[in-house]
């Protein structure tokens, strides 16, 4: 039986390709599609993380700049899905978001790594209304430290092409799940199918001279808030699910009209924090 997250036979460039977040919902997505497409796929993630979901990985906290290094040994191309994916107070997210994606491009430049395919989130523009259509060439509006972290990502995907060569593929994904369905009204606009995601993983990679691209990572959801198709006509992306079949299970599931929440494109994440200290948010703002 083919899987239908599989995208076909199609052989990327590169022999030795390192995915980050391998015990993650999407690392775990990922997996199976990648092993087909190279000669050698490195897993790694947190050690306890691995260990709970009994995968052969290679242990790292993307805090520790050395085990970067090491892990970065003789890698051609990255997907970068490790770090923490929500908000949160801001200690947990410089240490695996901010330091965790500098230790990963420096120890690319070392490395050589020729592309990095960055997971980069809808929260890097969750500021703008859900009345907004918007495009990568917008200015971002974070609706967080989790946002921030991410376009601080992105910042370094930029330079680290411009300095030295590397290409980086900054993927604003919208909502992609375990159970792969739409959780609420906000996802008829921002999911992405776990096959469009392997399709867009993939053109990301196989891509010739991306240099260095933003866009943003849905399916063909027609209630979308972005004009992304510039981008995706770069890498080759055709997604071929869209969250429209799924509008009349989910299209009651929102916040109060008139929220913070109900109002932004970044939805729930709008009423988490402001954060009082490193340990917990204060009441939601929404
Ligand atoms: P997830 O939380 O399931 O997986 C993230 C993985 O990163 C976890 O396995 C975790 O152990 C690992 N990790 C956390 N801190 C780490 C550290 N310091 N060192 C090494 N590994 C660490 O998240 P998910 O849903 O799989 O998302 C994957 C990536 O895509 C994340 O970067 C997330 O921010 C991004 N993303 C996901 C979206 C979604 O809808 N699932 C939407 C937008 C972005
Ligand atoms: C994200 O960036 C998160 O990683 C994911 O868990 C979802 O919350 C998603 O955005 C979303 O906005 O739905």
């Amino acid at each position: 039986m083919t899987l239908r997250t599989d995208p076909g036979p199609v052989a990327l460039p590169y022999r030795t390709l390192l995915l980050t977040g391998a015990a993650g919902t999407l690392g775990r997505v990922l997996t199976p599609a990648l092993r087909a497409q190279v000669p050698k796929l490195v897993l790694s993630d947190l050690g306890p993380a691995l260990a709970a979901r009994g995968i052969d990985g290679v242990p790292c906290d993307l805090a520790d700049a050395a085990g970067v290094r090491a892990l970065l040994q003789g890698v051609d191309a990255v997907v970068h899905m490790g770090g923490v994916s929500y908000e949160i107070a801001y200690e947990p997210i410089l240490q695996a978001n901010i330091r965790g994606v500098h230790n990963l491009y420096e120890a690319a430049r070392r490395a050589g790594t020729r592309r990095i395919v960055f997971a980069s989130s809808n929260h890097v523009t969750g500021c703008y209304d859900q009345s907004e259509r918007i495009s990568p060439a917008d200015a971002p509006r974070p609706d967080g430290h989790y946002g921030a972290s991410k376009l601080y990502g992105e910042a370094l995907g930029r330079l680290y092409f411009d300095r030295y060569g590397i290409e980086t593929v900054c993927l604003r994904i919208g909502t992609a799940t375990a159970d792969d369905r739409p959780p609420d009204r906000r996802a008829l606009a921002s999911w992405l199918s776990q096959a469009d995601l392997v399709r867009l993983v993939h053109a990301s990679l196989a891509a010739p001279q991306v240099g260095f691209l933003v866009a943003f990572g849905i399916s063909a959801n027609s209630r979308r808030w972005y004009d992304t198709e510039a981008a995706w006509a770069r890498l080759g992306y055709v997604p071929q699910d869209s969250a429209d079949i799924f509008a009349e299970h989910v299209q009651h599931l929102a916040p109060p009209a008139g929220s913070l929440a109900a109002l932004k494109q970044g939805g729930i994440f709008l009423g988490i924090g402001p954060f009082d200290d490193d340990a917990r948010p204060s009441a939601g703002a929404s």
